[in-house]
């Protein structure tokens, strides 16, 4: 899979060399590209961002840099997709995360300051499936640290890049519901134990007992989760 990020922070992106998303780069399982908006602004203070027509608070991001920028990243692409992180998108989920994961070619371009002119979306939607995605219901500062999240849960999809596909298995088996508490050794530790259950040896009951704490614990955290009838 090919991943273009398009950023005025690209240092951010750095980070994903460390780790699992590290390792599937060196595997080349995915062909990261991390692209410098500025490198697209061609005035002396290569400048991104211009007052927003109509008025009020906060700079918009200028279209020409935007559209010099994807025009590189997307030239003599068939089927991309484009997704630009934003307050009024919609959520990111799983569903998404195994769709993506699927795709040959993803774009990611990041805004910061107020946003992006709408121009730089509309432009794109005529090359390119177009998507804005927002990765939850909370203010951020720019798309880079979505963009982080929405690679990293994508890419950990990707066959080969985790370890143990078992626990992909499991996942994929999901229910909808959180999982359950998990316990390593020691069997004590500060007074406090593992539930004697786990130590049983009893799967049918290991499993009864993981279940019921996942419903519990859905009901408590999370009563949206749970279908209706
Ligand atoms: C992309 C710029 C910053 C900050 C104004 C007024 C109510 C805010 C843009 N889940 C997510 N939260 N935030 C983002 C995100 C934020 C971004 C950009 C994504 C580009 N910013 C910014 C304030 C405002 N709005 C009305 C909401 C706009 C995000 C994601 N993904």
């Amino acid at each position: 899979m090919r991943i273009d990020i398009v950023t005025i922070f690209p240092a951010i992106f750095d980070a994903l060399d460390i780790s699992l998303l590290g390792k599937a780069k060196q595997n080349g399982i995915i062909d990261l590209r991390v692209a410098d908006l500025r490198d697209h602004a061609h005035d002396k203070h290569r400048t991104v961002d211009d007052t927003p027509y109509g008025g009020g608070a906060g700079m918009v991001m200028k279209p020409e840099p935007w559209g010099e920028a994807l025009d590189s990243v997307l030239a003599d692409d068939v089927d991309p997709v484009v997704i630009f992180p934003s307050p009024a998108g919609e959520v990111f989920t799983q569903r998404m995360a195994r769709e993506l994961s699927e795709e040959s070619h993803v774009v990611f371009g990041c805004g910061r300051y107020e946003g992006i002119d709408q121009r730089v979306f509309d432009d794109a939607a005529s090359r390119a499936r177009v998507h804005l995605v927002s990765l939850g219901d909370y203010v951020l500062n720019g798309g880079e640290v979505a963009v982080m999240a929405m690679v990293e849960a994508i890419v950990r999809l990707i066959p080969g890049v985790i370890g143990n596909p078992q626990s992909l298995v499991e996942e994929s088996h999901e229910d909808g519901l959180l999982e359950y508490p998990s316990y390593t050794k020691p069997p004590v530790w500060r007074d406090r134990e593992v539930p004697p259950v786990l130590l049983s040896g009893n799967h049918g009951a290991i499993a009864k007992w993981r279940r019921e704490q996942q419903l519990e614990r859905t009901k408590r955290v999370r009563p949206d989760l749970i279908a209706e009838e």
